[in-house]
This record gives structure tokens, C-alpha cells and sequence, in this order.
């Protein structure tokens, strides 16, 4: 069933993020790796922006869900053409977000599935771990691989994340959809 879900709001600074309440699940990842396109298929409708343009989102837009979880979307990193300024934004934005943000439950790390982990990926990896951030890996756009480079990519994925939970995920065929929410409900349910 589709869930109930509203637009809460875009905050540009820690100030104006939502008072910390029902459990949160943040969607991080590079600039365009599809962070917006999952959340709308995780509620089954277009909420969240999406975007040709790389970069563009600089804020962190809150969603209400069936009023028992909230959703993050955070903007994208490792845009290598956005200004110096624009990235310094990010860091601050972000790392305020996931410094602070008490009642964050987990996160989840989109990988482009062609291309697994990238440098800004693995920082943002290791910056999780250090500072003991849950999180899970979803693979996204899952429809550009075939199943031998799928299977090349899960083995390049695995070489750098062995055993946390893996999603393959893609906007057109659904895939992967089920699977996540099953993630979202275990980890938010208490
Ligand atoms: N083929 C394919 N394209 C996708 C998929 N997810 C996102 N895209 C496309 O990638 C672009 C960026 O997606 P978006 O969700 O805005 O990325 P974000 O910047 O991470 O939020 C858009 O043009 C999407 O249509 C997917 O699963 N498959
Ligand atoms: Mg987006």
C-alpha cells in the first residue's frame, strides 16, 4: 500500500531543520546518483525533486511518513564542477546534519551500481564508521547493468563493504523497492 507521506520542509541551515522526533532515515550519496528518485519510489510518488542538472539540491528537505518515520534527502557531494563555496556549503550542511541530528536511525549510501565506490563515497564511508553512523548501501540505477557487469560491480562493492546490507535499486523496474522499505520499518520500529 502506498504510504501517506507530506513534504515537511527545505532547511539551509541546522536551525531550521524540523525538532528531532519520529525516527529519521537520511539518503546520502553523490550529486545525481538518484537520491531523490528513490525516495519517490519508496513513497509512490514524485515529492522529492529530481534533476538533470548535478548539484543542485543544497539543502535538506524533510518528508513526513504514514507519521511514524522521516525521511532526509540530503544534497549531493562530489560534484567536481560546483564552486569551491558550493562544496564548503555541503560539508557544513551535512556534516551538521549528521554530526547532530539525535533522532537519525540510519543511512543510506547510494553508489552509482556502474561505477560502486567513488573517493567522495569512501570518505563519506569512513566518516559514518568513525562516527558510528548505521548505515546500508543501495547500488542505484541497477537498470544499466547487465547481469555479468552487475555481478563485476557486487564483487567490486563487496571488496570495500563485505557483509552490511546491499540493495540493488533501480527507478524504472522497481527493483529493490520492497526490500528497503522491509530495512526502513526493522531498523525505525521500536
Ligand atoms: N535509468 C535510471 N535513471 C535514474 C535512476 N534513478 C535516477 N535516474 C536519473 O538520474 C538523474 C538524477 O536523479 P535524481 O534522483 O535527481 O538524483 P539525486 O541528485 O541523487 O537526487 C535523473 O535524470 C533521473 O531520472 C534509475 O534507477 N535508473
Ligand atoms: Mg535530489
Amino acid at each position: 500500500m502506498r504510504p501517506q507521506a507530506r513534504f515537511l520542509l527545505s532547511a539551509t541551515d541546522e536551525r531550521h531543520f524540523p525538532p528531532p522526533g519520529l525516527p529519521e532515515v537520511a539518503f546520502l550519496g553523490r550529486s545525481n546518483v538518484g537520491k531523490s528518485t528513490l525516495l519517490n519510489c519508496l513513497l509512490g510518488r514524485k515529492l522529492a525533486r529530481t534533476s538533470n542538472t548535478p548539484g543542485r539540491t543544497q539543502a535538506v528537505n524533510f518528508f513526513e511518513v504514514d507519521g511514524r518515520v522521516i525521511f532526509a534527502d540530503l544534497p549531493g557531494y562530489g560534484y567536481a564542477e560546483a564552486p569551491k563555496a558550493v562544496k564548503r556549503g555541503w560539508q557544513g550542511l551535512a556534516e551538521s546534519y549528521l554530526l547532530h541530528r539525535e533522532s537519525l536511525a540510519l543511512c543510506f549510501v547510494l553508489l552509482d551500481a556502474r561505477r560502486g565506490w567513488m573517493e567522495s563515497d569512501l570518505q563519506l564511508k569512513a566518516w559514518l564508521e568513525a562516527h558510528s553512523r548505521p548505515y546500508a548501501v543501495v547500488a542505484a540505477k541497477s537498470d544499466k547493468l547487465n547481469r555479468k557487469e552487475r555481478n563485476e560491480s557486487q564483487k567490486a562493492i563487496r571488496g570495500a563493504y563485505p557483509d552490511g546490507d546491499l540493495f540493488w535499486f533501480s527507478g524504472l523496474t522497481g527493483q529493490g523497492v520492497k526490500e528497503i522499505w522491509q530495512t526502513i520499518w526493522k531498523t525505525t520500529t521500536r
